[in-house]
């Protein structure tokens, strides 16, 4: 609430001093297009802008601070913090002239920080970082080893095997409890559990995470991701260049934090490829990712490990953050939760063992996905280089400008979804227009590569669990979101879990 109305406030100051006294453009629908000129927003002074953001602890609410944006200027506002500069858009209509307009070789805002590391370490980008003919190249290979729907029936049964892993160590939590229950906060067994999830559908092998002796690399490696993406945001508005050369701490993080992922990563990726050198003999079993990349024999060796680290970096706290929010929505809504249950028994049933068969069966836990990452989603935007002279909002936008979709603030407008404040994954299963509404993954050629393992990753466990346990919550309490380049909750969410069989 403090927080709410300093922001209020300060924005609304920054309003009266910035804005040159027009008031904020309203869209006439008859009248001619509009310049680029005119769009409202505070994009004239850019360093008091980022001084203003800077003060109201802007980075770690960027998601709030563009609802209040929307709310204040309506649903499209040019803005400029520091040296980035966007329009920004709310509505799904307008969202559908963005993408349609993304060219052969959608581009995304670049995130500096990240390509400033590799070129310093002399490392290779992977499809998250490249651009042009040569992310075209290798995405189109890459797809069909990793997002292509037919690949989601080698990837099953490796998940599937870590699902019921993470059951058993539940189990083994709770009796050790001795209460028989467990309440915990979940994050680190969740980290553990799609750290073990990635690596396996990538290298074909278990890390052995769900042991209770666990390799302190590997550990290592989750504590790095989240410091890697902890000090990724505030180098979104200061050139990380700038900070290198000052000796800035928040770059020397920066580069420990890569480097202890690409020491993991690189050691992962080695032991498969000795081991595929020394017996390369096919054995008709699945080998993993990886191993069929290499076989494949279509990518370099650095592109493919390039990917594969960045495809591993981004497969933890993603996935991770969105089971904990979803389990905790479920603890929130017991008779959703019993709903969901009574659907995956049934799917249990009606499938007769064949998993992949099953996940097709279970909607309304689909439905559950869309919905915890409607209101908690990990990417706070979604943005792209338009390639070509658009009109949004009755606004004219130049070729080359950086458009930017509130993926957040779209999620919570309750003109786009009704009630949004409530959590109802029916929402998903009418047969009523879902118009990209649907985009936590991104959309089009570019969106997440890692999307079919998240999601098939995600149900799995969700089946597992529910199969197997209750959740609850000890007090209503909001947990809201914080922004660490990814957002994430502002605070531990504590559940009790409890067996559904208590006589086991
Ligand atoms: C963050 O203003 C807010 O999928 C910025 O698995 C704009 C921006 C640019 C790139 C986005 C980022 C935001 C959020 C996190 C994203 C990232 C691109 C990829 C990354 C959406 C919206 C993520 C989480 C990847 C991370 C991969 C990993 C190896 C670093």
């Amino acid at each position: 609430m403090i927080l709410r109305a300093r922001l209020a406030q300060s924005l609304s100051r920054q309003v009266r001093t910035t804005h040159t006294g027009r008031v904020p453009a309203v869209r006439k629908d008859s009248s001619a297009v509009q310049p680029f000129s005119e769009i409202p927003g505070q994009w004239k002074n850019s360093v008091a802008n980022l001084y203003t953001f800077w003060k109201m602890d802007g980075l770690r609410n960027i998601h709030r601070i563009m609802v209040h944006n929307f709310n204040m200027h309506g649903p499209i506002y040019r803005e400029k913090v520091g040296y980035y500069e966007s329009v920004n858009i709310i509505k799904p209509e307008d969202a559908a002239v963005l993408f349609k307009a993304e060219g052969h070789y959608p581009k995304r805002l670049r995130v500096e920080a990240w390509t400033s590391y590799r070129d310093y370490r002399n490392r290779k980008y992977g499809v998250l970082l490249k651009d042009g003919e040569d992310w075209k190249s290798n995405r189109i290979i890459l797809n069909k080893e990793v997002i292509s729907p037919k690949m989601q029936g080698n990837f099953v049964p490796l998940l599937d095997e870590v699902g019921q892993d993470f059951v058993a160590r539940v189990y083994k939590k709770i009796e050790r409890s001795g209460q028989n229950e467990w309440t915990t906060d979940l994050s680190h067994e969740l980290f553990k559990y799609a750290l073990e999830s990635v690596s396996h559908v990538l290298y074909g092998e278990r890390l052995g995470l769900l042991l209770d002796y666990i390799d302190p690399d590997a550990q290592h490696f989750i504590d790095c991701i989240t410091l890697m993406f902890k000090t990724t945001s505030p180098m979104l508005y200061l050139p990380p260049a700038l900070l290198r050369h000052t000796g800035a701490r928040i770059w020397k993080d920066h580069v420990e934090a890569w480097d202890g992922i690409f020491n993991q990563a690189d050691r992962c990726i080695q032991s498969i490829y000795r081991q595929l050198r020394k017996n390369p003999e096919a054995s008709g079993k699945y080998p993993g990712v990886l191993a069929s990349l290499l076989m494949l024999d279509k990518l370099s060796i650095e592109d493919i490990k390039a990917s594969i680290t960045e495809l591993m970096a981004g497969g933890v706290d993603t996935t991770s953050i969105t089971l904990l929010w979803t389990l905790y929505e479920l603890a929130r809504h017991p008779d959703l939760q019993e709903e969901i249950r009574a659907e995956i028994s049934a799917a249990r049933i009606a499938s007769k063992g064949d998993v992949v068969q099953m996940l097709k069966m279970v909607p309304l836990l689909k439905g559950a996905l869309k919905e915890t990452l409607r209101l908690h989603p990990v990417a706070v935007s979604l943005q792209r280089y338009i390639t070509e002279d658009i009109v949004l909002q009755n606004y004219h936008i130049p070729a080359g400008t950086l458009v930017q979709l509130g993926l957040y603030a779209m999620g919570r407008d309750h003109r786009i979804f009704p009630h949004p404040e409530q959590y109802r994954p029916s929402r998903w299963l009418r047969s009523q227009s879902h118009y990209f509404r649907s985009l936590s993954f991104g959309f089009g050629p570019r969106q997440c590569l890692g999307r079919r393992i998240a999601e098939t990753e995600m149900q799995l466990f969700l089946i597992h669990m529910l199969e197997n346990f209750r959740f609850e919550k000890q007090r209503q309490v909001e947990v809201r979101s914080t922004f660490e380049l990814i957002l994430l909750p502002e605070k531990p969410i504590m559940l009790t879990i409890k067996p559904l069989n208590a006589s086991r």
